[in-house]
């Protein structure tokens, strides 16, 4: 296949390099254009695959057959939207980020969409991407276009295992935000590890019995008392990470929060309930971003 990659970071790379060694075509596509993306990663056994691929090439984007988008959420849908008129109508665009609220940004484009929700864990050291863990990748029709394209999975598998297709993603969706709305701001708050909300379960108790009256309300049941001890199983999976929120404040770069407890709150907002806990993270790390020009000033 002919796939080109939106975004090079931690997760671009650890794709375009799964990709090219299958065998596939891969290009990078930086926002920056450049007609070169070096990609540097450090597999899982140690081992290092660095290699100079193709980026910005419009001949191969408009002969894509997939889009793979790996972008922060909020670079999302402006870069997107400024590619799709350049792809061929029928090129399945796969979006993989944290947070919710993107589609609806992107209710105009007439590609298939898909989403991807993923457990693969890697993150950037300096020049390097480390390849930190193997996870599950989740993907799923976002419009009526993409439910043809069930096979993709397959195809992603193979390179990047596992891969599993979905026929309908939204209670995982929602799962996932609701682990993000509690781990991502408390320990970019905290500045901590994900093991250390050990220490402060009436918090991350609270954020989720509000997430949990959020999403019973958009149709996805799950008690706060699932979702709560859901929430410790993926704070002592992952007890050893740096939060992505927490490596964008510690770097002083834009965080997803509008994507994650922003969206959250938004959807709170339209079925009248109220979230405090959520509301005041929301505000805290808001607060947090607004100082870092004052930093570095
Ligand atoms: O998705 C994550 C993130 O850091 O953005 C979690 C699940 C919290 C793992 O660190």
């Amino acid at each position: 296949m002919k796939i080109t990659v939106l975004g090079c970071g931690a997760l671009g790379q650890l794709w375009l390099t799964a990709l090219y060694r299958q065998g596939h075509e891969a290009q990078g596509w930086l926002r920056v254009p450049s007609p070169w993306c070096s990609v540097n990663l450090q597999e899982t056994d140690g081992s290092v695959f660095n290699e100079l691929l193709t980026a910005n090439d419009p001949e191969f984007l408009a002969s894509s057959d997939l889009l793979l988008v790996t972008l922060k959420a909020w670079q999302v849908s402006t870069a997107v939207k400024n590619l799709a008129s350049k792809l061929p109508a029928d090129c399945p665009i796969l979006l993989v980020h944290n947070g919710m609220g993107i589609l609806e940004e992107l209710r105009g484009v007439k590609q298939p969409l898909l989403m991807g929700l993923t457990t693969q864990a890697a993150r950037r050291d300096g020049n390097l991407i480390i390849h930190v863990a193997n996870g599950t990748t989740h993907i799923g029709p976002a419009n009526l276009l993409a439910q043809a394209h069930s096979t993709l999975a397959d195809t992603l598998h193979v390179a990047l295992p596992d891969v599993a297709w979905h026929n309908d993603l939204g209670a995982a969706s929602w799962k996932k935000l609701a682990v993000n709305c509690v781990i991502n701001p408390l320990t970019a708050i905290y500045d901590c590890p994900n093991g250390e909300l050990r220490d402060y379960p009436q918090e991350v108790e609270q954020i989720c019995h509000e997430a949990a009256a959020v999403m019973a309300r958009e149709g996805h049941h799950s008690s706060p008392e699932d979702l709560l001890a859901y929430t410790w199983q993926i704070i002592d999976s992952t007890a050893n990470n740096i939060s992505s929120m927490l490596q964008d404040v510690r770097a002083q770069r834009q965080t997803e929060i509008d994507y994650i407890s922003g969206y959250l709150l938004k959807r709170a907002r339209a079925h009248g309930i109220t979230v405090p806990e959520n509301a005041r993270l929301y505000e805290q790390i808001k607060r947090k971003e607004n100082t870092y020009e004052r930093i570095s000033a």
